[in-house]
């Protein structure tokens, strides 16, 4: 247990660090007056028995955990689609961290009706022995898609991955629905967009 605290501490503090840097990311949209495509940020470090889990159903051993991609854990939510694109490029644009890979189930949605932006990066905290990499799973989504993706995982532990067929068809239809609530969302906010350009054009004049 002790041992675990103490591999487990780099994934703390790497995701304290993390959520307040991208909460800061917020607030300097907020303090220039423009839309922040940042809409909260939540962290945590996976928990041991989902750890353990996630070692016996990839075959992981021991010497090897800190290859598991999500042990820390952010997760970016927008209020809009385009959104995700620009936390992607301010991602990119970091010096503080590196990107490894980059999982797009938005235009690849997953069987199950799941869609967010994964990247993964390395990520390097200091500690008192020297600076340690560690790897960090970031999931970029809409608050529609976070809103599917929280009520689904909860079923997840419930029914444990196994669905009745009645509720699958629900939950992709419950998908479906936040797809559709995102495309509404974007066309109203570009047409305020529009109406706005026009109403600031007619100011000018
Ligand atoms: P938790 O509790 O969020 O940590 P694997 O991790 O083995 O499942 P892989 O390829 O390493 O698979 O990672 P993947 O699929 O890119 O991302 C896994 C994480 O994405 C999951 O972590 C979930 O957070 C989320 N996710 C992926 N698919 C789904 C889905 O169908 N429904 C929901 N609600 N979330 C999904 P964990 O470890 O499952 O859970």
């Amino acid at each position: 247990m002790e041992d675990w605290e103490h591999f487990l501490e780099p994934y703390r503090q790497a995701v304290e660090e993390l959520k307040i840097k991208f909460k800061g990311i917020r607030r300097q949209f907020e303090l220039e007056g423009s839309h922040s495509p940042i809409e909260f940020v939540t962290g945590r470090v996976k928990p041991i028995p989902s750890i353990l889990d996630k070692m016996r159903r990839k075959n992981i051993p021991f010497d090897q955990l800190d290859t598991i991609n999500d042990i820390a854990g952010l997760r970016i939510i927008c209020q809009f689609v385009d959104d995700i694109k620009k936390v992607v490029e301010l991602l990119k644009k970091r010096s503080d961290i590196e990107i490894v890979e980059e999982r797009d189930y938005i235009s690849h949605k997953k069987k199950s009706g799941y869609r967010s932006y994964h990247v993964n990066i390395r990520y390097p905290v200091q500690t008192i022995h020297g600076e340690k990499k560690v790897l960090a799973e970031i999931q970029i989504r809409t608050l529609a898609m976070n809103f599917w993706a929280t009520i689904e995982h909860s079923l997840n532990y419930k029914y444990n991955g196994q669905f009745p067929e009645d509720i699958q068809f629900r939950l992709q239809r419950a998908a479906e629905a936040a797809f559709l609530l995102d495309e509404e969302m974007s066309l109203i906010r570009e047409e305020i967009r529009e109406a706005q350009v026009f109403f600031s054009s007619k100011k000018e004049k």
